[in-house]
């Protein structure tokens, strides 16, 4: 088994007092960091929620979510603290005319030549993952899932995960829909 980790939409806007802030998000950052300086020989991927300023993403357009994560903006970057220098990044929702790109394999390379998670994952015969980030119930959800169907072995850090919880509850039902999958939940 190779394991990479991978960090879902780590950014400012998904941290408390950003456009879409997660209640308690900032309790994600010092289990990530550790995570990451007990394993610094892994394979770090992270993705990046990455919007255009108008989208169908959000309210404006027939979406149901307020600006967040766009393109270039404070909002969209990396929370400070988490160490991501040595991530592979891969953008997703970019797409104006479309409210997708959930998950962190629709998302495409910042820096290698614009290959998928996928392509990624494989060059570096990655067959595991431990995944955290923002956020459980959307982003996290999604990527998980997709990893569970391509038949990754696919680990959630619950220290690392926090949920929107737009419904109270999204969260908890988002992690027993993960373990239904197949996705083994760990601390
Ligand atoms: C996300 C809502 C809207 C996420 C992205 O990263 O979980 N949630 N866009
Ligand atoms: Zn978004």
């Amino acid at each position: 088994m190779t394991v990479g980790i991978l960090l879902v939409d780590p950014q400012l806007d998904f941290f408390p007092g950003g456009a879409l802030g997660v209640r308690d998000g900032d309790a994600i950052v010092a289990p990530i960091n550790e995570l990451l300086a007990r394993h610094p020989a892994l394979p770090l991927f992270a993705s990046r929620d990455w919007h255009p300023s108008s989208t169908r993403h959000f309210a404006a357009k027939g979406g149901r979510w307020p600006p967040h994560c766009v393109q270039g903006t404070p909002g969209a970057g990396f929370h400070a603290s988490l160490a991501m220098a040595r991530a592979e990044v891969f953008d997703k929702g970019t797409d104006p005319d479309d409210d997708a790109g959930y998950s962190a394999f629709e998302g495409r390379s910042t820096t290698k030549g614009g290959r998928t998670l996928g392509d990624g994952l494989a060059a570096s015969h990655v067959d595991a993952i431990v995944v955290a980030g923002l956020a459980t119930d959307y982003c996290v959800k999604a990527s998980v899932l997709d990893a569970c169907k391509r038949g990754l072995t696919t680990f959630v850090f619950l220290p690392g995960v926090r949920a929107v919880d737009v419904q109270p509850g999204d969260g908890e039902r988002a992690l027993a829909e993960l373990r239904a999958a197949g996705a083994l939940l760990i601390t």
